[in-house]
């Protein structure tokens, strides 16, 4: 219900309509109409679409189950980080990070090797960082809240070491 009402007027309109009526020949002729966003978002996380919660999963296999997400400019976004693999996270640690635009993501990873105390988190760097979670090992997870006011793509990685060259993604702001 709560993803329902989040959608744009017309599908809120069109939601009230259903929600009115209830029959089931409206209620597939609403939902085709008012947002195949609604069902991409629950069933299809290749499809990214406008959110401001984000989920994002890393396993034992060194892999983010999303490369993409897209959030709105200035929204307050919270983001989930779970890592769903059992191995320690001395040995597949996964942490989220993202980054400011014209970061290079190689030379940050590099810079993070030295961190290894602060979660692979490198203060020389704080200034490309725009927010992280703490860095993760096989059933943990964490949440954080940020926003981004500027539009544009951004890179998120893991910055556990060898990690970013698989696990990487972009987050669009639009
Ligand atoms: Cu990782």
């Amino acid at each position: 219900m709560k993803k329902i009402f989040k959608l744009s007027a017309i599908a809120l309109t069109m939601t009230f309509l259903l929600f009115s009526c209830g029959g089931n020949g409206q209620k597939e002729a609403a939902a085709t109409q008012s947002a195949t966003t609604v069902e991409e978002e629950a069933v299809t996380p290749a499809a990214p679409v406008l959110s401001n919660v984000l989920n994002l999963e890393g396993n034992d296999q060194m892999q983010y189950n999303q490369t993409e997400f897209r959030i709105a400019a200035g929204q307050s976004v919270t983001l989930t980080l779970k890592h769903t693999g059992t191995l320690d996270k001395n040995a597949m640690g996964h942490n989220f990070v993202l980054l400011k635009s014209g970061t290079d993501i190689n030379a940050f990873a590099k810079k993070a090797l030295e961190a290894k105390n602060n979660g692979y988190i490198p203060k020389s760097e704080s200034a490309s960082i725009i927010a992280h979670t703490k860095l993760l090992g096989g059933g943990e997870s964490d949440t954080i809240t940020f926003s981004v006011d500027e539009k544009g793509t951004y890179d998120f990685i893991c910055s556990f070491p060898g990690h970013v060259s698989m696990m990487k993604g972009k987050l669009i702001v639009e």
